[in-house]
């Protein structure tokens, strides 16, 4: 049986992750931060399957025990502070999680593997975010990259970094550079989930408006379920490589709420969204989509799931939800 550890378990791709791979016959690990995470009670219930590891990727002897413990095939590197907004205002710590962590990690491997660096199959969840102020339309592998944020910034280090312990050690080290996936289990802080929730609430007659910011931003939006399997898929090649994960389509926030609102049979959402300068962004990434040919091609992966399913899917979650929070 092979085994697995995945780093962020408790975020929205480390549960889809665990069930996929806990479907697949693998031994799975999570690795949980923090003394009481709150958010480890979630993972028993979900993935009750999951053996799950106390451990921090600003921690590498953490790390090292983790390993020791999970004897783990193939390893999913999913942690990271990853709410882009916050890191403008947590540009140190953010750096340290999402860049830093990885060097700690791929250090780790390498010291734990041995000899034989390319025992452990490594997944880097790399990201759009790092195209930034695009400069090819669509974005693919070879796009120069220009981040836009702290965030952005620290995910182009950890992503140059796993090809540099690739080339430099023989890695079998990946970087999926996943574009935006959303599902009912994306945090609340992130712009389709809030969208979600506010919308689901709106039409129960709980909540009177949505506050956001810039609505022309564009993003190439997926449904998590599906881009876990492109992780998968990419440490089950022969060579490790990097790889574009998207759908190939764009919108802008402007679309989403039409559709979000039209799952709850409203036409005019604007007396529903009043604009907060608050959560307008010091540099904002205009436009995303994504060319996900390359994945397609060589791991024959392909979306499943389109965007007005997913706003259905995301939206028809959060009434149920949210009317039986309110005990109805
Ligand atoms: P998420 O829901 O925010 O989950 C992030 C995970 O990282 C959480 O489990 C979090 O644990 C963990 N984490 C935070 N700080 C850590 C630390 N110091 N040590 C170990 N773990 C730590 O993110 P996601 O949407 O599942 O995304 C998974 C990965 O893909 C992230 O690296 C993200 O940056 C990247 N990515 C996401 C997207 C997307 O659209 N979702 C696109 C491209 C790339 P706590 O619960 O303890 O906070
Ligand atoms: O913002 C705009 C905002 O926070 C999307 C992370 O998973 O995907 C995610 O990063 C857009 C931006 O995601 C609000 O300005 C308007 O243009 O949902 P988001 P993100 O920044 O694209 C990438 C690929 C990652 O790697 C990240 O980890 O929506 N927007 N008004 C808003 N955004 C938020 N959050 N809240 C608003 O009120």
């Amino acid at each position: 049986m092979p085994s697995a550890l995945i780093t962020g378990i408790t975020g929205q791709d480390g549960l889809y992750l665990a069930e996929l791979l806990l479907a697949k016959g693998y031994d799975v690990y999570g690795l949980v931060r923090g003394q009481n995470n709150p958010k480890r009670a979630l993972v028993e219930e979900t993935v009750p399957g999951v053996r799950l590891l106390t451990g921090d990727l600003g921690d590498m002897s953490s790390l090292l025990r983790a390993l020791e413990i999970a004897q783990p095939d193939e390893l999913y590197n999913l942690g990271a502070i990853s709410f882009v907004a916050y890191s403008w205002e947590n540009a140190r710590v953010t750096s340290e999680v999402t860049g830093m962590g990885v060097l700690n990690l791929l250090e780790a491997v390498r010291l734990f593997a041995r000899g034989e660096p390319s025992r452990i199959r490594v997944y880097q969840a790399s990201s759009s975010e790092m195209f930034g102020k695009v400069q090819e339309v669509p974005q693919r592998e070879s796009t120069l990259l220009w981040p836009r944020s702290p965030y952005g910034v620290a995910k182009v280090f950890a992503h140059y970094m796993t090809i540099n312990y690739r080339e430099s050690y023989g890695m079998h080290a990946s970087s999926g550079i996943l574009f935006n996936h959303e599902s009912p289990r994306r945090g609340p802080e992130f712009v389709t989930r809030k969208i979600s929730i506010a919308v689901a609430r709106i039409a129960l007659g709980l909540q009177e408006e949505v506050v956001l910011g810039n609505l022309e931003a564009k993003r190439d939006w997926g449904y998590a379920g599906d881009y876990v399997d492109a992780m998968w898929r990419m440490l089950q090649q022969p060579e490790a490589d990097d790889y574009v994960v998207a759908t190939g389509q764009t919108h802008s926030i402007r679309d989403l709420l039409d559709l979000a609102f039209r799952a709850v049979d409203i036409d005019d959402w604007t007396p529903y969204v009043r604009l907060d300068p608050a959560f307008m962004r010091p540099a904002e990434v205009d436009m995303l989509v994504g060319d996900p040919s390359k994945a397609r091609a060589v791991l024959g992966w392909k979306p499943e799931v389109d965007f007005q399913g997913l706003v259905t899917l995301m939206v028809e979650h959060d009434l149920e939800e949210q009317r039986r929070l309110a005990g109805r």
